[in-house]
């Protein structure tokens, strides 16, 4: 989708920093990060949000989760703890439709709002 920001990022026609890359999903640095480490991780193809990734490529929604695990580990939060969160629809606060996974850590991250 060629208007889609986390599509254009993944076509590497909008820079981001890169952290983890697999076959069908890809993680980079968040623009405005609310913890000391904040990542978004993407599927490569465009689902518009978590439950629309888990209805069209549920395997892809796996590979999220397991390279959130590998992301947590090189950014040293893997013991600490750290925040796993999809926000879907605008009241959730989701502004970017294109399925993203928030791995959030680094501090304590307190309950959620
Ligand atoms: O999260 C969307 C997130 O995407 C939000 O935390 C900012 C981030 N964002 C927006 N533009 C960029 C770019 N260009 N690079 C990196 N991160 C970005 P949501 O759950 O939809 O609110």
């Amino acid at each position: 989708m060629s208007d889609c920001l986390f599509c254009r990022i993944v076509a590497r026609e909008i820079p981001a920093t890169v952290v983890h890359e697999t076959d069908t999903t890809l993680a980079f640095r968040d623009i405005a990060p609310q913890a000391p480490t904040h990542v978004v991780l993407v599927p490569k193809a465009h689902a518009a949000d978590a439950v629309a990734l888990a209805a069209a490529a549920p395997t892809v929604l796996d590979d999220l989760f397991l390279a959130a695990g590998e992301v947590a580990k090189a950014e040293g939060v893997a013991d600490s703890g750290y925040r796993l969160l999809f926000n879907t629809g605008a009241d959730a606060g989701q502004t970017v439709f294109h399925a993203h996974l928030h791995v959030l850590g680094g501090r304590p991250l307190g309950p959620l709002a």
